[in-house]
């Protein structure tokens, strides 16, 4: 096969910063504080990468003071001007892609053709978009404003392409921001930091804070915040919630799933089987709108489950950075343990386990692509968000059983519909309770439209015109506006 991708331009930029990192506040980096560092590892090797710095309040603070302070002179640009910034921004990552997809890859796990073809060039295309709408804010937006300084609290499992989709809209709307990237996988947003810099924002609009969660605790009950964006799991975005309520914040949150994958028995299964792989076995199936349920037709469920067996046994799992394996490492140990567990928990309550006959390898974080059939819709492996490459299959008779199986669980984030009858497909739709429903397709996203989802998966959309309004206000009334820009 092809050389794996080189990862010396990553290492010379780790140790251009000797392997730790301060904060990135106010346009530039705390002093490296020996005793708040934590070790950032490699899910692949379980090797540290580097070190980054445990957020304090102290520091939630001074960012959001550095935020503070650069938010008149930002939010009163004209949005052309802005707009600028963002298409800067975006030629910025085109230019440094390569070395972001690789900081990405090793701190994340997840194979470089991802990174390569999919996070990076979506990253981009998240700054062009926005670009767009900084410039359209006067006019598409009357009598709004930004919505002043935000704090943005994001995962570990698309970090660069979260931080895109929360930073484009909030920058294009005039605000400033305080994002906090998962503690696994910190490293690109403290890369963006840099090149955002070197690209000219100014100083303080963007402030990146490292840490845990009660660092990210420290920005939600910050008074000083305006917004509060979070991407992440459930329960915490129930604490958040609970945090914010009555603080007059504004509040979006994006939380877990349980996505059905809806097969007809007339669907053409070898596109089916395709689907699937891109809907669970993506990014090792740490995706929110994972279609990790497979509700499949009776009558074409035997022939669908034998084919999508042989598709798993040539399945490549490996290195991330080998250009070949489509499935790379799981984000962090505890992440793995979690989806033993409910694994396990499949098997004790009676539903058949498979998994490819090929050895998944026993160094680093790795599971193998896994299928439970047999299952009952409410056991736990059908009912519970696994976030890893595990899917679970139940089958139905009629479409509304469908419907009613798509519609039993908690969640209402993504769903797809597979059959080659689009009345059928135009009728089950609606009757899905999620933000998305894809046809014959999964997992497809795009900037200009708004992503999100209902019940315990969240509120607010991002991207398009509804994810603007997630960072804008009500401006107070003309006066006081025509006061300030005079
Ligand atoms: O998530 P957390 P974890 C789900 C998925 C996964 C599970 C656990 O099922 O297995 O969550 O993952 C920050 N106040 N998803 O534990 O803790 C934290 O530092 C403020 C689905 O990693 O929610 C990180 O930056 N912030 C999801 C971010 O929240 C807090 C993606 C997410 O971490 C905080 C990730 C607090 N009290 C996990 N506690 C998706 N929707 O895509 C933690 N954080």
């Amino acid at each position: 096969g092809p050389a794996p991708e080189s990862d010396k331009p990553a290492r010379e930029w780790l140790a251009a910063h000797d392997g730790a990192f301060g904060q990135f506040i106010g346009g530039r980096w705390t002093a490296v504080a020996q005793d708040a560092l934590f070790d950032v590892q490699e899910p692949a090797t379980g090797k540290p990468l580097a070190r980054v710095t445990q957020g304090s309040a102290a520091d939630v603070d001074a960012a959001v003071k550095a935020a503070r302070a650069a938010l008149p002179a930002w939010r009163d640009l004209p949005g052309h001007a802005r707009a600028r910034h963002l298409y800067a921004l975006a030629r910025a990552i085109q230019k440094h892609a390569r070395l972001f997809a690789v900081v990405e890859s090793l701190d994340n796990g997840k194979p470089i053709r991802e990174t390569r073809d999919l996070d990076i060039p979506l990253v981009a295309r998240h700054f062009y978009h926005h670009a767009g709408w900084a410039q359209l804010l006067e006019s598409e937006f009357p009598g709004y404003e930004g919505a002043g300084v935000v704090g943005q609290i994001i995962p570990w499992n698309f970090p660069l392409l979260m931080l895109a989709w929360k930073v484009a809209p909030a920058l294009a709307a005039g605000c400033t921001i305080v994002i906090k990237p998962a503690e696994f996988t910190p490293l690109t947003a403290l890369l963006f930091a840099e090149i955002a810099q070197e690209a000219g924002l100014p100083a303080g609009v963007l402030n990146v804070v490292t840490g845990d969660g009660s660092t990210g605790a420290a920005i939600v009950d910050h008074p000083d915040v305006d917004k509060i964006a979070f991407t992440g799991s459930t329960e915490v975005g129930r604490v958040i919630r609970r945090a914010t309520a009555g603080s007059g914040k504004k509040l979006s949150l994006e939380l877990g799933g349980k996505s059905p994958f809806i097969v007809f028995e007339d669907a053409d299964l070898d596109s089916v089987v395709e689907g699937v792989v891109d809907a669970i076995w993506f990014n090792q199936g740490q995706v929110c709108c994972a279609g990790s349920r497979l509700l499949v037709q009776e009558g074409i469920h035997d022939a669908l489950i034998a084919k999508l067996k042989r598709r798993m046994e040539t399945l490549r799992l490996g290195r991330p950075l080998d250009k070949a394996v489509d499935m790379g490492a799981i984000v962090a140990p505890v992440q793995l343990e979690r989806i033993r567990t409910l694994v396990e928990a499949g098997r004790d309550e009676g539903a058949s386990m498979w998994q490819p006959s090929w050895a998944c390898p026993t160094e680093g974080c790795f599971y193998p692509p896994t299928l439970f059939t047999d299952v009952a819709p409410s056991s736990s492996v059908a009912q519970v968000e696994i976030f890893g490459p595990v899917l679970v299959a139940m089958t139905f008779r009629t479409p509304s059983e469908a419907v009613a199986i798509a519609n039993n669980t908690p969640y209402g984030l993504a769903a797809s519909v597979w059959t080659e009858n689009i009345n059928l497909a135009l009728d089950i739709a609606p009757k899905i309770k999620s933000g998305v429903v894809w046809i014959n397709a999964t997992n497809l996203f795009d900037a200009s439209a708004g992503f999100g989802g209902y019940r315990e998966s969240g509120f607010g959309r991002e991207g398009g015109k509804e994810g603007m309004y997630e960072y804008l206000k009500k401006a107070k009334t003309p006066s006081t506006l025509d006061a300030r820009r005079s």
